[in-house]
């Protein structure tokens, strides 16, 4: 059986690979199959039932793709798609990462250097050969390197960011979980600790028949390598060069290996600690007397926490920076939860020139998670190609106030994603800014300024009394693009002295504010807004990767705008502008 998950990620990584292929993103085919994804995406019909007819007629699904899809379904591979992985192999592949690598430069290194992965691209710079090539000089090769350091990408440990990761893991648990000998299944290790960045994806299943499931694992489709097939333990290495461990235990020790394999190692180790105090022992079977071997917990990880004297740990904290003591001390911080979350703050229409939904439709879709307030923060007019005029901003504020009407439980705001400039001033003059009911600013430009101009300019524009909040703090691409660099004592510091809200973006390639930046802020006593920043209706789940990230942070409930009352946000949301 292919699902529409595996349909996506081949569609995905056919769009990748042509990319390189095509020389840009921006080339037909490759947009074929941007258009291909989003038509799949927007669609709650079983693709993997439909004919090449069936197909066709689906937004954005053109013949050529639809053939690959059929022949995805019916053989289990695509010929094009195997031939371009024999041609750029993930470590090839990876190198795209690299900001200033375009698919260009990089077939030229291919071609003139024999660079084809980052040990090749590391010792060509070292011998200062990439200067001699046409286009490139002293001054790339320097922001090369610059870029490759702050990216802290390294030989071949090169780890995967956690937007490749997450939907890679989840396919594989979906379809584990269809095996009928298996019980339950996890991903574990530090995907479910919800790092940015993922070393290799660790599952963990529970089942007394061990056997088909390995033999069915290392046959999956995305498996490209066969590390290890053994009775219990098993590693594969996907086609797109991400390593897989399956573990599989069984049911009566499934909490103590949960536990185990969720590490983090530093945080396992304090455990084992206090087992070790009480005279037991703590493994990835069992927590166990330590003379007669005898079980004290092992089904489920609370009951282990619970013999040790502690509450859960949620995985998000599990790093040992202090939750052991806080657990067995004044007890945890009461973190955010997904369940908390009143409203989304940060969201956009088709009205950005890279919005994909209409109004109607991303109102409706915040109206069915039940949310009591949503503001809709179109691009100021600043942001080339993708900003809104102040005429195109007041037209949607009638729309706006004509569809709250059909809307009586949500309170709908009118906002802005404002762009924060050079000298930190943002889209058009402070009336008009002030003319919307609340406004996120953010950075999107100039990403390479010193942290001392980065760090003004961004306390400048805190400063601006119609800013309500500040979007995407670093501007990061996890993986793929360093943020600005801040001082963030002051800016956070800032944010608290003038009522700024800080986001939390949810969006797997962001994850920003980082978990570092978000403890910083709690100590300046800053208050926190978790957002979407959905440019389409399938991104409304992003949520609860904002929250995940929040808790990594040790971010509570409390310090979260968007978890209160109405009335409560809308008066912190007032006070700054008085
Ligand atoms: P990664 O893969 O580098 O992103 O990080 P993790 O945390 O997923 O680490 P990994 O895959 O090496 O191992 C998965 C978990 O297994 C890890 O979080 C904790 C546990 N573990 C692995 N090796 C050891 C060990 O030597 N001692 C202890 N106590 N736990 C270990
Ligand atoms: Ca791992
Ligand atoms: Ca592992
Ligand atoms: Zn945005």
């Amino acid at each position: 059986m292919t699902t529409k998950a595996q349909i996506i990620d081949a569609l995905n990584e056919l769009r990748l690979l042509m990319t390189l292929e095509e020389g840009s993103p921006q080339a037909f085919r490759v947009r074929a199959y941007d258009n291909a994804i989003q038509g799949l995406e927007s669609t709650t019909a079983d693709v993997s039932a439909m004919t090449d007819t069936e197909l066709v007629a689906l937004k954005g699904v053109g013949k050529s793709t639809a053939a690959k899809i059929r022949e995805l379904i019916d053989t289990g591979s695509i010929k094009k798609l195997d031939g371009l992985r024999e041609k750029y192999p993930p470590e090839f592949v990876n190198l795209t990462r690299i900001p200033g690598l375009g698919p260009k430069t990089l077939l030229m290194l291919r071609d003139a250097l024999s660079i084809n992965n980052l040990d090749d691209l590391k010792e060509a710079l070292a011998a200062e050969k990439l200067r001699d090539l046409p286009g490139l000089g002293q001054k790339s090769e320097e922001k090369i390197a610059t870029a490759i350091e702050r990216l802290g990408l390294h030989g071949k440990d090169t780890r995967t960011p956690i937007v490749d990761a997450l939907p890679l893991a989840r396919a594989i648990v979906t379809e584990l979980l269809e095996l009928p000998e298996v019980g339950k299944v996890d991903y574990c290790g530090s995907l479910r600790r919800f790092r940015e960045d993922i070393g290799d994806i660790d599952i963990l299943v529970s089942s007394t028949k061990p056997a088909p499931v390995m033999d069915y694992f290392v046959a999956m489709a995305q498996v490209a390598e066969v590390i290890g097939h053994g009775d219990t333990k098993s590693s594969v290495v996907t086609q797109r060069g991400i390593q897989v461990d399956l573990r599989v235990v069984k049911p009566g020790e499934y909490g103590a290996a949960l536990l185990y394999f969720t590490g983090s190692k530093t945080h396992n180790i304090h455990l084992r600690q206090l087992a070790l105090d009480r005279e037991w022992t703590l493994n990835e079977y069992a927590l166990a007397e330590a003379e007669t071997d005898e079980v004290v917990a092992a089904k489920t990880e609370k009951d282990i926490y619970a013999a040790l004297g502690l509450p859960f740990i949620p995985p998000t904290m599990r790093e040992d920076t202090g939750e052991v003591e806080r657990a067995g001390g004044d007890g945890l911080p009461k973190l955010v939860e997904l369940k908390d979350i009143k409203g989304d703050l940060h969201y956009h229409t088709d009205l950005s020139g890279d919005g994909r939904a209409p109004l109607e439709a991303m109102v409706e879709a915040a109206s069915a998670r039940g949310y009591s307030y949503l503001a809709i923060t179109d691009h100021g007019e600043d942001l080339t190609i993708n900003g809104a005029t102040r005429r195109q901003m007041l037209a949607q504020r009638k729309k706006i106030a004509k569809l709250q009407e059909s809307y009586p439980k949500m309170l709908l705001l009118h906002g802005c994603e404002l762009n924060i400039g050079r000298d930190g001033s943002v889209d058009y003059d402070l009336e008009f800014q002030l003319g919307f009911d609340y406004t996120v600013a953010s950075v999107h430009s100039l990403f390479d300024l010193d942290q001392n101009v980065q760090t003004e300019r961004v306390i400048q524009a805190m400063a601006n009394p119609a800013v309500s909040a500040i979007g995407h703090l670093s501007g990061r691409y996890i993986g793929r693009r360093p943020g600005i660099q801040l001082d963030l004592n002051a800016v956070m510091e800032a944010a608290a002295a003038t009522g700024t809200l800080i986001e939390i973006n949810g969006a797997l390639q962001r994850l920003d504010a980082t978990p570092e930046a978000i403890r910083i802020g709690i100590e300046h006593g800053v208050t926190f807004v978790i957002d979407t920043d959905s440019h389409h209706t399938n991104e409304l789940g992003r949520m609860e990767y904002g929250v995940l990230n929040a808790q990594r942070g040790w971010v509570e409930r409390s310090m979260v705008a968007n978890t209160w009352p109405t009335a409560r946000f809308l008066k912190f949301v007032a006070k700054k502008r008085s």
